[in-house]
């Protein structure tokens, strides 16, 4: 790297850190103490664990680990040991208050800031530890979103702040409902991005058939369509799992719909407004998803289908990092980073747009995909076995591509992120795909 380069990294680890940490702060600054200590949801810690454990993470990992500096408060390890208590039970452990979370994690911040001056970032260790940085910004990072999402599970008056959202580009109305991807070999995952997790590598080729994929994702106004005919009554579109799960709990419309009258009204982080028909549909189950898709006589795409629908270029044969190229995202090519607290319209970002023509791949809305979490071929576990080994397997589904509350430096053409089919807070939404009648693709 040389001197300079390696000046380079420390002060981009340094600004990244920092403003993870605004991030962080404003999520927890916005609400009084009494909230930052409460459950707002069985399936949420409450705000000040989130806080906590980020700074145990960051002790375990930066202080300890990579500073070789003794622990600060190893008597609280277990307590914000994700794997250790159910979040349902975290509000009864003796859980650090607000002031003493805050203090602690301004601590621990203090050490790591010292640890990444003095430590080389060159040599064989350089990528290991340059990694770690990198990993505990994006732990921070997925902590924040999850944080977001207890947010809007929370009552009360709008606490953040937000942009307004773009408006739809002209084109939008006049966009193809899906575009072709043409049947044949590409890389997928990677094993060159410096920040991939594990489950990301290696990179591998993969042969995926002729597919259609969506343009956009699905819309309300179109999930309005599957509601008003029945699709939640009507167990032809869903499997055995879904309706089950629809059953018991009663599932009429996506997360956080009311219906009044004759329309639909939804809350979004303390506002109730009439539910947006442009926008995509966002707090729909995998389940929800699936069914959805069968209504419409599609199915989720696969996850090598969406990765493939996101990164290849055929005009190169290349996998790019993003849709719209290798450089890192900016305002102008998708909704990522919690400035806007909602979903843009369908068909905006066109300077997102992937070769296929498919747009907001990356941003707005996660994208349930038909596929289990399992590890690519060659897959290593690193650092740790907790962060994706232990969840592999069929109980997982994969999402893709992000959403409003997913930073930057937490997505990529690659990225992946997993959770039970029934989970409905996270702000995942649908995209369609299909397999093409064998004169559809010329
Ligand atoms: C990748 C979002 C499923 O929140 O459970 C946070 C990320 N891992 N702390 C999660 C994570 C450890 C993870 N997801
Ligand atoms: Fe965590």
């Amino acid at each position: 790297l040389g001197e300079q380069g390696t000046s380079r990294l420390r002060s981009h680890v340094a600004g990244e850190l920092e403003r993870t940490r605004r991030r962080s702060a404003a999520l927890t600054d916005a609400v009084d103490e009494a909230d930052l200590v409460r459950q707002h949801s069985p399936l949420m810690s409450p705000l000040v664990w989130d806080l906590a454990h980020i700074g145990s993470q960051e002790e375990i990992w930066l202080v300890r680990d990579v500073g070789g500096i003794p622990a600060i408060r190893p008597d609280i390890d277990d307590l914000y040991d994700a794997f250790q208590h159910k979040r349902c039970d975290r509000p009864q452990l003796p859980l650090l208050g607000p002031a003493e979370a805050r203090g602690y994690v301004r601590t621990v911040r203090e050490k790591v800031l010292d640890v990444l001056d003095r430590t080389p970032l060159e040599g064989r260790r350089l990528v290991e530890r340059a990694f770690a940085f990198g990993m505990i910004v994006q732990h921070e990072q997925q902590h924040d979103e999850t944080m977001l999402a207890t947010h809007q599970l929370r009552d009360g008056p709008p606490a953040l702040v937000e942009e307004p959202t773009p408006a739809a580009p002209a084109d939008a109305a006049a966009l193809p409902l899906e575009v072709a991807v043409p049947g044949g070999p590409f890389v997928m995952g990677t094993s060159t991005e410096p920040w991939a997790l594990d489950n990301e590598r290696p990179a591998h080729e993969v042969f995926v058939d002729d597919f259609l994929i969506d343009t956009t994702p699905v819309t309300n106004g179109r999930f309005l369509e599957f509601v008003d005919a029945g699709g939640y009554d009507d167990p032809r579109w869903w499997s055995a799992a879904g309706w089950a799960y629809r059953q018991r709990a009663d599932l009429r419309a996506p997360r956080f719909w009311r219906r009044d009258g004759d329309r639909w009204l939804r809350r979004r982080f303390g506002h109730v407004e009439p539910v947006p028909p442009d926008e995509p549909v966002v707090h729909v189950s995998f389940h929800e998803a699936e069914a959805f898709a069968a209504w419409a006589g599609k199915r989720l795409p696969t996850e090598q289908e969406w990765e493939k629908a996101a990164r290849f270029d055929p005009r190169s044969g290349r996998s790019r990092r993003y849709p719209w190229g290798d450089e890192d995202p900016g305002p102008e090519h998708a909704n990522l980073g919690q400035r806007h607290l909602r979903p843009a319209p369908a068909g905006a970002y066109p300077a997102g747009a992937a070769p296929c023509g498919a747009r907001q791949l990356i941003g707005d809305v996660w994208e349930w995909t038909a596929t289990d979490f399992l590890p690519y071929p060659g897959f290593a576990a690193f650092p740790y076995r907790e962060y994706s080994e232990v969840f592999f397997g069929p109980e997982h589904k994969v999402l893709r591509g992000g959403s409003f509350g997913t930073d930057a430096s937490a997505c990529r053409g690659t990225f992946r992120n997993w959770d039970f089919p029934i989970r409905r807070q996270i702000f995942a939404g649908v995209r369609c795909a299909r397999t093409p009648a064998p004169d559809e693709i010329g």
